[in-house]
């Protein structure tokens, strides 16, 4: 069954969206797998955002994920990946359609709330790292839930 990696960013706990969040995946029928409340280290943020190594907001990003404590996720289910993304909305809060997190509750790209892994390749890595103790998915009773 498709797992991806949920954060919600500093903002997003400081501001008590952590809720907020859940309740959607929740409602949409996806299933929580693992969540810790943490506050990563600059290294581990580093290797999380490898790929933006070059680009110029790169350190004011890491400051401001290291800045306070965040809430990483697995949530699972069909299709979690790209739907995940979509309630998430883009990365550019003023892009983002209403009724998506971002298009809710922000407006400002490097204060954006919540992260959301881009590709099933980049879950594994980012669920790997993040939850190095690996997860556990424990079957559901379908009767009760959305079918997965
Ligand atoms: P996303 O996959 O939507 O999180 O977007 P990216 O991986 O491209 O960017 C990661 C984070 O970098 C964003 F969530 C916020 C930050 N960022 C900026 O601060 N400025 C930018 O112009 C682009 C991204």
């Amino acid at each position: 069954m498709e797992q991806t990696y949920i954060m919600i960013k500093p903002d997003g706990v400081a501001r008590g969206l952590v809720g907020e969040i859940i309740k959607r995946f929740e409602q949409r029928g996806y299933q929580l797998a693992a969540l810790e409340l943490m506050n990563p280290t600059k290294q581990l943020l580093e290797e999380h955002y490898q790929d933006l190594k070059g680009k110029g907001f790169f350190a004011g990003l890491i400051e401001y994920m290291a800045s306070g404590p965040v809430v990483g996720m697995v949530w699972v289910g069909k299709d979690v990946v790209k739907v995940g993304r979509k309630m998430l909305g883009e990365t550019n809060p003023l892009a983002s359609a209403a009724g998506t997190i971002r298009g809710d509750f922000c407006i400002e790209v490097g204060r954006n709330i919540c992260h959301g892994s881009d590709s099933v390749e980049s879950a594994q890595r980012e669920i790997a790292m993040w939850f190095p103790r690996g997860v556990k998915v424990a079957s559901r009773n379908t009767s009760l839930h959305a079918l997965i």
